[in-house]
């Protein structure tokens, strides 16, 4: 049994990342069968403030049968950004896309909100199950779409990438990630585990790539590098946010 989470940070944050937060673990806890993942030590909860401006970090971590690891992480840059940042990482022997959220909001509103179930396969395609069913999905025009940056060649023809521009997009991006999480949930926890090697290990360099391309995102590496410094930045980066096996 897991315990609600109540989060500091998030009750201050912008509203469409409370939602989202809310939602992804909404999902998470009527589809999956939640254990404890143990972050490492000093990563759970993160402050820093190198060049002033403060930066707080909270985790949060699970795993299941299906996901080696499940991250939320709600992110505050002094009074200036919020961030969600959501991945679920299957085990290499479930034969499952990656499940990837990005929220990134100011004063202003939500500059960049991003989901995904990104391919892991060798042919780079999703899963029949999967593309069926996103095909399926009504078609939702955003007035402000956005473009993928270089390193995004790791995203799925389903990936949705925009600035919404009114509390009524915001809802519409909010619903349309429940529905990729509950197609994927219900989909991973009807999944059979592979036990071919060859599967398995093609699986993980599907992940291996997917983490090498999301370490690439300067934009991150930028916040986080003013806050925590290089070395920090790069260690968070590749054995927080992005790790693989
Ligand atoms: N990300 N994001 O998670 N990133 O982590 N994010 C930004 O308006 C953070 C993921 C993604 O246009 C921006 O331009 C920080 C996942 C893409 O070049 C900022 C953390 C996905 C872009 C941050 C974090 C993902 C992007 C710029 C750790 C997808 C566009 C905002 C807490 C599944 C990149 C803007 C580009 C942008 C920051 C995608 C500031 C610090 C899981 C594609």
């Amino acid at each position: 049994m897991v315990a609600t989470i109540s989060s500091s940070i998030r009750e201050r944050q912008h509203l469409l990342i409370r939602q989202l937060a809310n939602c992804i673990e909404a999902h998470w806890k009527q589809y999956l069968t939640l254990s404890p993942y143990s972050i490492p030590e000093d990563l759970g909860y993160v402050e820093g403030n190198l060049e002033g401006e403060k930066l707080i970090i909270e985790n949060r971590c699970y795993q299941t049968p299906e996901f080696r690891k499940l991250h939320l992480e709600l992110a505050r840059v002094g009074d200036r950004l919020d961030i969600l940042h959501c991945v679920m990482f299957p085990r290499a022997n479930y034969p499952l896309p990656i499940f990837g959220a990005d929220l990134v909001g100011s004063a202003s509103g939500i500059g960049a909100a991003i989901v995904d179930l990104s391919p892991v396969a060798g042919n780079r395609l999703l899963p029949a199950a999967y593309s069926r069913v996103l095909t399926n999905l009504p078609q939702i025009e955003f007035s402000q779409p956005r473009n993928l940056p270089e390193w995004g060649d790791i995203f799925s023809d389903f990936c949705l990438f925009v600035r919404p521009g009114d509390r009524n997009e915001e809802t519409l991006f909010l619903d349309r990630v429940g529905e990729y999480l509950s197609l994927h949930c219900q989909t991973a926890v009807n999944t059979s585990a592979v036990i071919s090697p060859v599967r398995q290990a093609e699986c993980l360099a599907g992940q291996r790539y997917y983490c090498q391309q999301q370490q690439q995102n300067d934009k991150t590496r930028k916040v986080l590098e003013k806050s925590l410094g290089r070395v920090w930045t790069d260690r968070y980066m590749t054995q927080m946010l992005f790790d693989c096996p």
